[in-house]
């Protein structure tokens, strides 16, 4: 398994890097610091063609339709977009809108309706926009306080916060992935939710137990975090669903993207934020495991949680804001590394599809759209802001041009249905105000020589996974000393990489401190490489040791196994061998060595098996053969476990109850 793995890594390598000298060439005329004001400007007229758009036609439906001017009632039918949109509107200054909006808001939303809504989207959208803007509207200290501001805001987060509070009564603690905001959580909601839908919670929950001095909201979805992590399997990965009343994984595909994501963040994010070790050491545990696991540097595949066999060779768009959270966990190698193998994803087709298949090199079947997603600009901020490779600014560049070009659309922002035809759709997330434009601005802006909340505010901002702004006041943080640098995570046990700050505050960066003023840091670019930059060590981080059950006396429940048809894991025993004495993989290529001609996409023609007995390995790489494959999954016996060679990797979570609960984006 293991030449296998080294095998794939280097044909992944060497398909990033042929796409990375592209990138090369394509980024050399640098962003000069006069444009990159220009692009700031430019981002912020996009915010204002999509805001306006939303005003004029949709508003005070929850999303606009860009296309045909109208609005949408999609999650919940209370002004999402607006909600969504508040902090957006505070960091660029805009202080009549975010004043009106913010009054607006105040007298209207109301959340005593018949209306079941997904807790996560809700949890991230709505809670977390309305927290966000009422620390900024009631702090004189963020020069955006509204003098008429009352704690509306609050008033109406708190409310919001105890209707979704049935969802966490289950046994598990994990909450269900629905909730009725007027009646409880209905008698047939699913009972199957996401690792990310439950594990999501705690950064607006938690603010807001603080805000209000009632810890109920922090105690239940910190629960639910446990509930979470008990049930990793023995090599502290997590699945995909679960079930939330008997704690049994119906999804068992470990990964960084879909239905997980966010998880991961959240671990280190309530570190950051609220100062508690406990999420600290989590977050060291599942990092350490996904970084064995699920990296094949510089991309991520999915494995199945028990066994660590790869279940799909897949990038999907999710991933991306990956990099970002290495950058505050002060992995910035390898968040370098995976971040431009992303981005030459991008560059490919102008979008990143939902997924790309890293066996056939194509977009894969059935994920072919670029819904407005945020995440590669989330992730090209955090490490310009790391780093101030300028080379950052030429990859924000390039979004920007590709969203005007391609997205454009007449009243806001369309989504992209097929990344290869640039078909638009009539369709804007809130999450494009939110997020997506949001990045890009800030990455422009700190370039340009910062002016906003961010970067020269009161306080340290950590973002939400939705990019709200949730300050580390004394009243939110217990964050001390150790932790006062946003990127103190200590690597324990890996004396193979140094920890270095993600801070910019510190140190110069030469090709770049003229231009942009002397608070630069000191990373130093080659003109070749994007990896392997030496960083000087600012790390503050605790180094505790202890793994995180051993302080606290988490241990993982050992589950219940059940038959599932992408893991068939049938002899509990076999936990006990490692994973190689299992599972190896073979890919076979079977038109390779005759010269046969390979078939078209459509026609997969490569094998990568599984089999159990350990022994001979042929490894015959697709890389270099043709743009398609067949991906045969054996279990231990060599019994075949799927066949669905154009398979669409949403289908597998079809045995689930509910559409929401199957896909709750991160
Ligand atoms: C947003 O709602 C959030 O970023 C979430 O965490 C993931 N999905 C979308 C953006 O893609």
């Amino acid at each position: 398994m293991r030449s296998l793995m080294h095998l794939f890594s280097l044909y992944l390598l060497l398909f990033s890097a042929s796409y990375d000298s592209f990138v090369h060439r394509a980024l050399a005329d640098g962003v000069t610091p006069v444009e990159a004001q220009q692009l700031r400007d430019e981002v912020r007229g996009m915010f204002y063609h999509a805001f306006d758009g939303y005003m004029e036609h949709a508003f005070p439906k929850d999303e606009l339709r860009p296309l045909s001017c109208q609005g949408e009632d999609t999650i919940g039918n209370y002004a999402l977009t607006l909600i969504d949109s508040l902090d957006t509107l505070a960091l660029l200054g805009d202080r009549e809108r975010f004043a009106a909006s913010v009054e607006w808001i105040g007298k209207n939303l109301q959340f005593d309706i018949n209306k079941t809504v997904s807790v996560f989207e809700t949890t991230i959208r709505i809670l977390g926009g309305l927290l966000s803007a009422h620390l900024i509207a009631s702090d004189y200290a963020t020069g955006m306080r509204i003098p008429s501001y009352e704690d509306q805001l609050l008033h109406l987060a708190e409310d919001l916060a105890r209707r979704l509070l049935p969802a966490f009564d289950t046994p598990t603690g994990i909450p269900f992935g629905s909730v009725n905001l007027m009646h409880g959580v209905d008698e047939h909601e699913s009972k199957i939710t996401s690792t990310a839908g439950g594990g999501t919670l705690t950064l607006e929950f938690g603010v807001l137990s603080r805000l209000t001095n009632d810890p109920i909201y922090e105690e239940v979805t910190k629960n639910a975090v446990h509930g979470l992590w008990a049930r990793r399997s023995k090599l502290n990965l997590v699945g995909a669903h679960i079930n939330v009343f008997t704690g049994e994984w119906t999804q068992k595909d470990a990964g960084i993207g879909t239905s997980i994501d966010s998880f991961y963040e959240y671990l280190l994010k309530a570190y950051l934020l609220f100062g508690e070790e406990e999420y600290l050491y989590i977050f060291q545990e599942a990092y350490a495991a996904a970084m064995h696991y699920l990296h094949n540097d510089p991309w991520y595949v999915e494995v199945n949680m028990d066994s660590a066999a790869i279940v799909w060779p897949l990038f999907n768009s999710l991933q991306a804001f990956w990099p970002g959270l290495q950058v505050l966990a002060g992995d910035i190698d390898p968040a370098i590394r995976t971040h431009a193998a992303f981005f030459s994803v991008w560059k490919r087709y102008g979008f990143t599809p939902e997924g790309f298949n890293l066996a056939t090199l194509n977009v894969q079947q059935g994920q072919k759209s670029y819904p407005l997603r945020p995440e590669l600009m989330e992730s090209t901020y955090l490490l310009f802001k790391a780093t101030r490779d300028p080379r950052y600014l030429d990859a924000g560049r390039d979004m920007v041009a590709s969203l005007q070009y391609g997205a454009r659309c007449p009243c806001g922002y369309c989504h992209i249905s097929d990344v290869e035809f640039h078909k638009q759709e009539d369709h804007m997330e809130s999450f494009f105000l939110a997020e997506t434009v949001k990045y890009l601005w800030l990455l422009f802006d700190l370039a340009a020589g910062p002016d906003n909340l961010v970067e020269n505010g009161p306080y340290k901002y950590v973002f939400s996974t939705e990019g709200h702004l949730l300050p580390a006041t004394p009243q939110i943080s217990l964050v001390r000393e150790h932790c006062s640098y946003l990127g103190a995570y200590c690597r324990s046990g890996d004396s193979r990489r140094k920890s270095f700050t993600s801070d910019t505050s510190y140190g110069e960066q030469k090709n770049y401190t003229k231009e942009y003023g002397s608070r630069i840091h000191t990373y130093l670019p080659s003109e070749t490489s994007y990896a392997s930059a030496p960083f000087s060590g600012f790390i503050k981080g605790v180094c505790p040791g202890l793994t995180h059950g051993q302080k606290f006396g988490i241990s993982y429940l050992n589950p219940t196994y059940t038959h599932d048809n992408n893991s068939d894991y049938k002899d509990r025993d076999q936990g006990e061998h490692s994973v190689e004495e299992r599972h190896s993989i073979v890919i076979d290529a079977a038109d390779q060595d005759d010269g046969k001609e390979q078939s078209d996409n459509s026609e997969y023609n490569e094998d990568i098996r599984e089999s159990g007995d350990g022994g001979s390995q042929s490894v015959k790489d697709p890389a270099f053969q043709s743009n398609s494959a067949v991906i045969v999954f054996n279990d231990d016996d060599g019994n075949r476990l799927t066949d669905d060679s154009n398979y669409n990797h949403d289908d597998r979570e079809s045995g689930d109850e509910t559409s929401e609960n199957r896909f709750p984006q991160r």
